[in-house]
């Protein structure tokens, strides 16, 4: 049966926004500013989302579900407005409203920040879980941090980055509720003094420490069509109140000063780091700041209706989003033993039980490692915890080897212990206390088991699972392809929405020719629409016509941007010696955030918008090619650009790229994947068939066998290939820059060893050739316009598998074992 859609009041809609402008600003609408009527058309919004909150909290108070805490440094979660809208069920009566109203619902839309709480997929990864949690009908917590400063705007000055704060609390955040009532302290550094209490009890105490008070602002995260709200909780830290007198008195002026300082600094800026740990002291506060508060109120959540804390684990489970999370591990033991009074044996029970990890990379720059005096000397009492778990796990190591033939007991240890060589392992303690370890992709975790955690693996392989990452449909169709929404819904009828796997009904529609044309039809009005964008952005006009081929992503060298760019530079020599060489036209589409201190990223970003500069200006050139650096990349502009993509660059060095999401999001939209065999892209030509992506390159096998080896040598490659000489020549001869050395740090790492790093670590040479036939391949497939319209269409038909919500339901049966809530939609 049909479920009912949700109810919106469209005339209490306007009315409440009428309301709003005049109470919160005392204008009317002709003279509210545009940011002031978005304001008021959220708060409306909010008013509509509140109530589904309440009965959604109502129910899972009757009905006690176990809820999932999902524990994440990073929540990318873009704009909230129209998204809330789509799950609402209301973004079309709103919309009527707004133009009754005189407004155009895109224009309120764009008054919103975007909220870019995440560097890239990770954090994406996160946001996409909660929309699928609250669409299946789960209770789940996100668990965060309220960065003052999320990920950096990025401007493009004279073609380089420059980093520009994201003040996206400047106007504050219509959707938010501040929660002091719900406020937790959370303690640093000091020493830890054991004595035996009356009952006879060993107890530990934290003393000389310095506190803050941790403050959770809730944002909701709105099912699909189901009336259930669940929660996003980010913490904010703030100084605690009237401890300063008081301290002044005692003379400790300094430690009021110092806590003062504490909070007003931990929560200020999101580490703009993706796949690379910078090892800041002031990080690893973090991460202790959100996990304390965040257990301690699970712990204290489930207590309010349960009275043995032995049995949290039955309606409480905790997933780590990487290692960021990891201390919660160590926490969650401290809470227990300290405040609980539970023995070690007990405590580890429940510890293990309740937390789950799961691993997103294989990089090794982005294992996290803490200097042990570092850790002891911020979590004392955390660190005396994180060292007797290793201390019983290596005693567990000797138990389970010591004997066995042929098993070096001694590298077991080095290779798993939580504390070696001074460091403090998360991944070990993760994999340690938890009960299930998860790579992204099928390939990862075959990685992972075969290779990286090896040894885990075959001490401990129940704990190992596969987790396919998804993405969700609700923002990357529906919000960002309003017309292929309506198109794929008009044929197939609407449950997509919430299962995705019915895509595969378009699989029909495949060889018809009015669907082929519907169906490039939208691509064109999709591409025309980012058009647009380009010429307000960038100045640069673009024919909508010519291929758009588009790489989007943090800027890293694994994802080698520079292999892209390198091969348009190849092209664009290849054009100019021949210039009656037919050639199908083409826009290459870059869009990319570099670290701020990773020097090699951004020159990468120079390189493309120097490229850029070149070849756009040359009338040479005649239009056949246009390269566009699309300035700050993120969700917003993530979404049009999906929508317009023909050609999706998936082309990581074989075995880095753990899964990828970007490539799912561009095949829901029906781009064609051209791509090594890395991470999703695997899964995803299993899908769509060989015949309908384009791969290439060194295997994922032969990568690791050189690196095993060391037998790569690049400059051969460089002597013997004309074509790759040509491309890496013309980095250094001038034709780029006027001055020939700017880009030579680029030539030297991909020639000789730079600061310890082999010669082209990430094999741009050696998949040089086979990618320039691949995209050889692609301009002849997209000269056949039958052909292509097939194959555009296969891969949306196809991407079933890529939701989010079939990523959550694996975790919610093999993992989580949640309990779905009755929720009556109203
Ligand atoms: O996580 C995504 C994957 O799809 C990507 O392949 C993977 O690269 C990404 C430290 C990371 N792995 N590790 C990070 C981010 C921030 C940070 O401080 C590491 N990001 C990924 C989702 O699974």
């Amino acid at each position: 049966m049909k479920k009912k859609p949700l109810s919106f009041d469209k005339d209490l809609f306007k009315r409440s926004v009428l309301y709003n402008v005049k109470t919160l600003y005392r204008k009317t609408m002709e003279e509210a500013t545009p940011q002031e009527i978005y304001q008021a058309a959220a708060y409306a919004i909010k008013d509509a989302i509140v109530d589904h909150w309440m009965t959604t909290q109502k129910a899972a108070a009757e009905q006690d579900p176990k809820i999932v805490y999902y524990m994440s440094m990073e929540f990318l979660m873009g704009r909230a407005f129209g998204n809330n809208l789509i799950n609402l069920q209301a973004y079309k009566p709103v919309k009527e409203a707004l133009d009754e109203l005189g407004l155009d619902v895109n224009l309120v839309e764009d008054q919103e920040p975007d909220p870019a709480l995440g560097n890239g997929g990770l954090g994406r990864l996160a946001a996409c879980f909660l929309d699928s949690l609250a669409t299946l009908g789960y209770m789940a917590y996100g668990c965060g941090i309220r960065y003052k400063y999320g990920m950096f705007r990025q401007q493009i000055k004279d073609g380089y980055q420059v980093e520009v704060p994201d003040t996206w609390l400047e106007n504050g955040n219509p959707f938010e509720l501040r929660r002091s009532e719900l406020a937790k302290e959370v303690k640093f550094g000091g020493y830890v003094n054991m004595f035996t209490d009356e009952y006879g009890r060993t107890i530990f105490r934290q003393e000389g420490y310095q506190v803050v008070r941790a403050v959770p602002y809730d944002l909701p995260v709105i099912g699909y069509g189901n009336g259930v709200v669940d929660t996003l909780r980010i913490w904010d830290a703030e100084p605690i109140q009237c401890f300063q007198l008081d301290s002044f008195d005692k003379g400790d002026y300094q430690k009021a000063v110092e806590q003062e300082n504490l909070a007003s600094q931990l929560c200020e800026v999101l580490y703009p780091n993706d796949n690379h740990i910078a090892g800041k002291e002031l990080r690893l506060k973090q991460q202790y700041f959100f996990i304390s508060a965040s257990v301690q109120t699970a712990v204290q959540r489930y207590l309010r209706n349960h009275d043995d804390i032995r049995k949290l684990y039955e309606k409480t489970v905790f997933q780590l989003n990487d290692t960021h999370p990891t201390v919660a591990v160590a926490e969650l033991m401290r809470i227990l033993m300290d405040d609980y009074y539970l023995s070690w044996d007990d405590a580890w029970d429940v510890t293990t039980k309740t937390c789950c990890y799961t691993n997103h990379t294989i990089m090794s720059e982005a294992l996290e490692k803490w200097p042990v005096d570092l850790f002891q000397r911020l979590l004392p009492r955390i660190y005396q915890i994180v060292d007797e778990i290793n201390r019983r796990f290596v005693d567990q190591i000797m138990r389970t080897y010591s004997g066995s033939a042929g098993i070096d007991v001694q590298a077991k240890i080095r290779s798993m212990a939580i504390l070696y060589d001074n460091q403090v392992k998360m991944a070990h303690l993760a994999i340690v206390g938890g009960h299930s370890v998860n790579g992204v992709a099928k390939l990862h975790t075959e990685i992972l088991k075969q290779r990286e955690l090896k040894d885990f693996y075959e001490m401990m392989p129940e704990k190992f699972n596969n987790k396919t990452n998804g993405i969700t449909q609700r923002r990357f169709l529906m919000h960002a392809n309003p017309l292929l929404a309506d198109w794929v819904t008009e044929k197939i009828g609407d449950d997509w929405i919430t299962d995705l796997s019915q895509m595969d009904k378009l699989k029909d529609f495949v060889n018809d020719k009015k669907a082929q044309a519907e169906f490039m039809d939208i691509k064109l009005k999709n591409k025309q629409r980012l058009a647009e964008y380009i010429l307000e952005h960038n100045g640069v006009k673009v024919d909508p016509k010519s291929i758009f081929d588009v790489q989007v992503k943090r800027l890293h060298e694994y994802k080698r941007q520079l292999l892209n760019i390198l091969t348009v530079m190849y092209k664009y020599h290849d054009i100019k010696s021949h210039p009656n060489k037919d050639f199908y036209p083409k826009t290459y589409i870059f869009g990319a955030k570099a670290a701020a201190g990773y020097l090699t990223a951004k020159l990468t970003i120079k390189l493309i918008n120097s490229v850029a500069e070149v070849i756009n200006n040359d009338p040479d050139i005649k239009g056949k090619i246009k390269v566009v650096f699309i300035e700050d990349y993120r969700v917003s502009n993530a979404e049009l650009i999906f929508a317009a993509a023909d050609v999706s660059e998936q082309i990581s060095t074989a075995s880095k790229e753990a899964s990828g999401t970007g490539n799912m999001k561009m095949m829901l939209n029906g781009a064609v994947t051209i791509g090594t065999m890395d991470g999703a892209n695997v899964e995803i030509v299993n899908e769509v068939g060989e015949e309908n992506a384009f791969i290439f390159g060194l295997s994922s096998q032969e990568v690791m066998e050189y690196e095993k080896n060391g037998n790569y040598n690049p400059m051969d490659i460089y002597n013997s290939d004309p074509n790759v000489k040509k491309a890496l020549d013309m980095l250094v001869d001038g034709t780029f820059s006027k001055d020939k050395e700017l880009f030579r740090p680029l030539y030297n790492c991909l020639l000789n060893k730079v600061g310890g790093n082999r010669a082209d670590q990430y094999f741009i040479l050696k998949d040089f050739e086979s990618y320039l036939e691949a995209q050889k391949k692609i301009s002849d497939a997209y000269a056949d316009k039958k052909r292509w319209a097939k194959m555009a269409l296969m891969n949306t038909a196809c991407c079933g598998k890529f939701s989010s919500d079939r990523t959550i339901q694996e975790y919610v049966d093999e993992v989580w074992h949640l309990d779905k809530l009755n929720v009556e939609a109203k």
